[in-house]
């Protein structure tokens, strides 16, 4: 028998690259967002239903209705869109998920064994308190700098730890024990050759890649040296899933950072223009994207996630253009590499 999964926030960048790659026939994928999915994507849905996480009873009876043994929970309002408004953000990344574990909590309950419960976390929960600390700390451990200055952050950080609770401490004084087997990634930014994000803040890559590919010129939101950590989208997709296959015993931690490579803003116009010798790319820092993205470590250190489950990025910066970005944003834009 197929084994079923749940997908919410399907029609989103994570939820779209999820759904490519586990379509295939071997898994029946139930989904759910507030937008439809794409023409592309429906085949490969076997059932979809436009849900608001926000609502509560609804998302509860898709759950109820459905015998799936892992959920990705991709639904989120990104780390701008969030700051425009911090009350959606918090009803939306933490009372949404909230319901979703309630729910996803009382169907495995009902069932008698746990269900896995996959959730992507964000470099957004750190704080890193200056530039200058950020040079000095270098890559940063989970454990580390955890007093993020985002909403998104911040209800971020609150997920994991009721993610944990719901694996591992429900309910101290009850007689009930938690059904949600919770499993994390913190990812840096994502860059995909097939969806543009929205509302993030780490947009500005994806976005120059993608301006490129339509021969549009591209004015930078941040500043050129600014460093974050960056992977593509197809790591980031199969890091999940491979955190969804490794059994339980080999994790020794519920939340795992995970990093791809690291490069300044400059680094990415230098590579984009290197591929796309047309591309026109100037800087007009808006001061408060600024801001949450300097407080965003320069790298992270993955170690954990490499020595329990074996995690190892298949794309480092060269790799991540010559091997899947221009390739695809050239198909994608119908362009010859030198356009
Ligand atoms: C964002 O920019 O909000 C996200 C993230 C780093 O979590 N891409």
């Amino acid at each position: 028998m197929k084994r079923s999964i749940l997908i919410t926030g399907a029609s989103g960048e994570m939820g779209h690259g999820m759904i490519k790659k586990l379509s295939g026939g071997k898994f029946k994928i139930i989904a759910l967002d507030v937008n439809s999915v794409s023409e592309s994507l429906k085949p490969h849905v076997d059932h979809f239903e436009k849900i608001d996480i926000r609502n509560k009873p609804k998302l509860a009876k898709l759950v109820e209705s459905y015998d799936f043994d892992c959920v990705f929970h991709f639904a989120a309002i990104l780390s701008t869109g969030a700051e425009r408004d911090p009350e959606a953000a918090h009803e939306v990344n933490v009372q949404g998920t909230k319901n979703l574990m309630e729910a996803v909590n009382k169907r495995a309950e009902s069932k008698g064994s746990k269900i896995k419960f996959v959730f992507p976390s964000s470099i957004a929960v750190y704080e890193l308190p200056s530039v200058s600390e950020k040079k000095r700390y270098g890559k940063i451990s989970e454990d580390q700098f955890l007093s993020p200055i985002t909403i998104y952050g911040i209800n971020k950080l609150y997920a994991e730890m009721l993610g944990i609770y719901y694996d591992s401490h429900y309910s101290l004084l009850s007689n009930k024990k938690g059904y949600i087997d919770f499993r994390c990634i913190r990812f840096p930014g994502i860059i995909s050759a097939d969806t543009v994000p929205t509302g993030g803040t780490s947009d500005y890559v994806p976005e120059m890649l993608h301006s490129a590919g339509q021969r549009k010129a591209y004015s930078c939101f941040v500043r050129p040296d600014t460093k974050i950590p960056f992977m593509t989208m197809p790591d980031a997709i199969s890091a999940l899933t491979k955190l969804m296959n490794v059994p339980k015993s080999k994790l020794t931690r519920h939340v795992y950072n995970i990093a791809g490579f690291t490069a300044s803003a400059y680094d990415f116009e230098k590579i984009i223009k290197k591929y796309f010798p047309k591309a026109k790319v100037s800087y007009k820092v808006d001061n408060k994207r600024q801001k949450i993205v300097d407080s965003w470590p320069f790298d992270i250190n993955d170690s954990a996630a490499r020595n329990d489950w074996g995690w190892k990025p298949n794309h480092d910066l060269t790799k991540a253009f010559d091997r899947y970005l221009v390739p695809a944003i050239n198909e994608r834009y119908n362009l010859n590499s030198t356009s």
